[in-house]
């Protein structure tokens, strides 16, 4: 049954990893250990590192095992028109459709366990860190992880399962080989987050700690303008790492935006206040959740286009 889970997930394209639910303490631990140790900023872990949830849910509540997978993702090329020239933004793996994407992975999980009477649901767990210590892949320097084949260019998901699993390959939470031997990844995060001090990045330091953040709260004015490099989130310290050689070309082509929209979306207008069309391209792309931080975000990289 495990192997043909494993084997339906592939046929898929995603990869996917089954270790035993006892270990949800050790999560935890990997987070709780960090907090007592101080090593988080505390407006970070109260809006990013609050919400994981280390018991089994209501509707798998003797839930045996923990099921993570990788998903291959691309980033993704929003057009936006301005000042008569088409300004080519990047959206990074794992913003957009995550939703749905989530999904059908639940999905294709729920059909293969069903005959074994298995139930399976999302769960909110340390995604990386499961994926590291199940075995799915390494960490990078830059805190992110890597699995074989996809290399950081892939969105994580973890669901709770009744499928026993007495055995797993839990291990040791490992470092990429590569980075052994590289410091690229810290040589080009412009803000320092990521550090030789420490192998836990300054997550506080991040853009995107900054660049998710509501629409009205500003960038701080110690992140250099010149810094800022997608529509939300940032891609620098991933472009840059050579385990991401096969992937880092994978852009897929968005939506298109005329000059007067991206003008409408500079004035930061919500979602039931933009022209009907509009409003449906925005949910096409999945973009309409970004409303209310595009007029900072892209403000940002247009004013940048202006200068040039
Ligand atoms: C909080 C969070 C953020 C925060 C904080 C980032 C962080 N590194 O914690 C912010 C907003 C900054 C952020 C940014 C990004 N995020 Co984020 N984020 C999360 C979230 C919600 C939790 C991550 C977490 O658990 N952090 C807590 C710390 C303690 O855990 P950790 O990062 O795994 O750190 C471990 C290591 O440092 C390790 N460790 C410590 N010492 C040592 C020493 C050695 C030798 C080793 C090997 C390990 C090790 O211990 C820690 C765990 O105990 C997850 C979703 C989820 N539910 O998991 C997404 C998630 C991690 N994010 C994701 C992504 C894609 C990103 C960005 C790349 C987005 C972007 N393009 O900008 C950036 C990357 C920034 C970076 N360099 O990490 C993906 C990662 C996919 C992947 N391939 O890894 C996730 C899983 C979302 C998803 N569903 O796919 N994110
Ligand atoms: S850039 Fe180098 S140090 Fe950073 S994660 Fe990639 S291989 Fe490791
Ligand atoms: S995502 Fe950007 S800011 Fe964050 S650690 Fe990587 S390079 Fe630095």
């Amino acid at each position: 049954m495990r192997q043909k889970l494993l084997a339906q997930l592939e046929e898929q394209g995603y990869k996917g990893r089954i270790v035993s639910a006892e270990h949800l303490p050790e999560l935890q631990e990997g987070i709780e250990g960090h907090r007592s140790q101080c090593l988080f900023d505390e407006e970070l872990y109260q809006e990013y590192l609050t919400g994981f949830e280390f018991n089994r849910p209501d509707s798998v509540p003797k839930a045996k095992s923990l099921i993570v997978v990788a998903i291959p993702q691309p980033s993704t090329r929003i057009t936006f028109r301005w000042n008569g020239e088409p300004v080519p933004v990047l959206v990074p793996p794992t913003y957009l459709h995550w939703e749905e994407t989530d999904k059908r992975v639940e999905d294709v999980l729920a059909e293969a366990l069903a005959p074994a009477g298995c139930r399976v649901a999302q769960a909110r767990l340390p995604k990386k860190l499961l994926a590291v210590r199940g075995g799915l892949g390494h960490y990078g320097r830059n805190n992110i992880s890597y699995v074989p084949g996809l290399g950081s260019f892939h969105r994580l998901a973890a669901f709770y399962s009744d499928l026993p699993y007495p055995e797993d390959n839990w291990q040791e939470q490992q470092m990429l080989e590569k980075c052994q031997t590289c410091s690229a990844c810290l040589r080009v995060c412009p803000t320092g987050a990521i550090t030789s001090e420490r192998f836990l990045i300054r997550a506080e330091r991040c853009i995107t700690f900054h660049n998710e953040k509501s629409g009205d709260v500003p960038f701080p004015s110690w992140i250099s303008p010149s810094s800022h490099n997608c529509l939300v989130g940032c891609l620098h310290c991933q472009r840059v790492c050579p385990e991401n050689k096969d992937v880092v070309q994978w852009i897929e082509d968005g939506e298109e935006l005329s000059e007067e929209e991206t003008a409408q979306l500079l004035e930061g207008l919500p979602l039931d206040r933009l022209p009907a069309a509009m409003a449906d391209k925005l949910q096409r792309a999945d973009l309409s959740g970004l409303v209310d931080i595009l007029p900072r975000n892209l403000g940002i990289l247009l004013a940048r286009v202006r200068e040039d």
